[in-house]
């Protein structure tokens, strides 16, 4: 693909469901299993924090049984040999990106393997259940830990370098998403608008295929390396 220096991967839960975690809204997906509104909002966390605790312990303990898949590999080679500037943005909020060795990345709606402290607004790795209350590894104070991920109506994660980012980008590219969700459905936009080529790679068409030049459905795991070897020449 000539002319491409500049490049910005936007991915989603169909990154990782080869691998084995739920995505949101397929079949079966969690939101299958539980109401956002009464386990991934600020709200639900002040009326049932126990219900919410136990639905991310649930999630934090599911990813550390799991594998990085072929897509995370081929994403982690392409970060490895880009020469241009790249930008992995993910939402998912578990660690497999980084597990296969992606370097240039951003999780915009936070991280499983992270607590944060509401006292003293530090976020510490954490591997273990918060359900239990436990005190806070850099300010001691107790009772007062969240899972560091961004709930509906909360901001997400470094929205300045994202967008930065998107206004430089030459080829904007979407992976395993629904476009349901925003900030992040709005990014083809912004891409679009700033000039660049816009892929779709997804099992199906997003609610923002529309807004792709190219749309190919399809496993991750199939369609991510190859389309990675076809940018490396390889
Ligand atoms: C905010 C962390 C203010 C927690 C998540 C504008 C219009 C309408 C509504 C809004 C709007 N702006 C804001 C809103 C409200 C809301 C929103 O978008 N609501 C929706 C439901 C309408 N957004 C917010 O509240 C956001 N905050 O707006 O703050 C603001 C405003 C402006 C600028 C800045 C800030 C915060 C949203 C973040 C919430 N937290 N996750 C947790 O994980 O528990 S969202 C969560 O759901 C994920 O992170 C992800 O973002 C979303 C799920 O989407 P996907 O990852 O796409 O997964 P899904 O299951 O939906 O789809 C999977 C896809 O993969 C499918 O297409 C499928 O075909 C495909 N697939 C499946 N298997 C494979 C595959 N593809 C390839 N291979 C496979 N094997």
């Amino acid at each position: 693909m000539s002319g491409v220096h500049n490049i910005v991967i936007l991915t989603g839960a169909g990154v990782s469901a080869e691998s084995g975690i739920d995505t949101f809204r397929d079949s079966g997906g969690l939101w299958e299993q539980h109401r956002v509104e009464d386990v991934a909002t600020p709200e639900a966390f002040v009326r049932d924090p126990d219900l919410v605790h136990r639905f991310y312990d649930a999630r934090r303990a599911a990813i550390q049984t799991k594998q990085p898949n072929a897509a995370h590999a081929a994403l982690a080679r392409l970060d490895a040999h880009w020469p241009g500037e790249l930008l992995i943005v993910t939402q998912n909020v578990d660690d497999l990106h980084e597990r296969a060795g992606a370097k240039r990345l951003i999780h915009m709606h936070g991280e499983h393997l992270n607590a944060w402290c509401t006292a003293c607004d530090r976020r510490s790795p954490w591997t273990g259940t918060l359900i239990d209350r436990p005190a806070c590894p850099a300010c001691g104070m107790v009772g007062y830990l969240r899972p560091d991920v961004v709930w509906f109506g909360e901001m997400p994660y470094r929205m300045d370098d994202i967008y930065r980012a998107i206004n430089r980008a030459d080829l904007f590219v979407s992976i395993g998403t629904s476009g349901a969700v925003y900030p992040a459905a709005g990014f083809v936009r912004e891409a679009r608008q700033a000039g660049a080529r816009t892929l779709e790679l997804n099992m199906e068409p997003s609610q923002g295929s529309y807004w792709f030049d190219e749309a190919r459905q399809g496993p991750a795991t199939q369609l991510v390396p190859q389309w990675v070897d076809q940018l490396l020449g390889f």
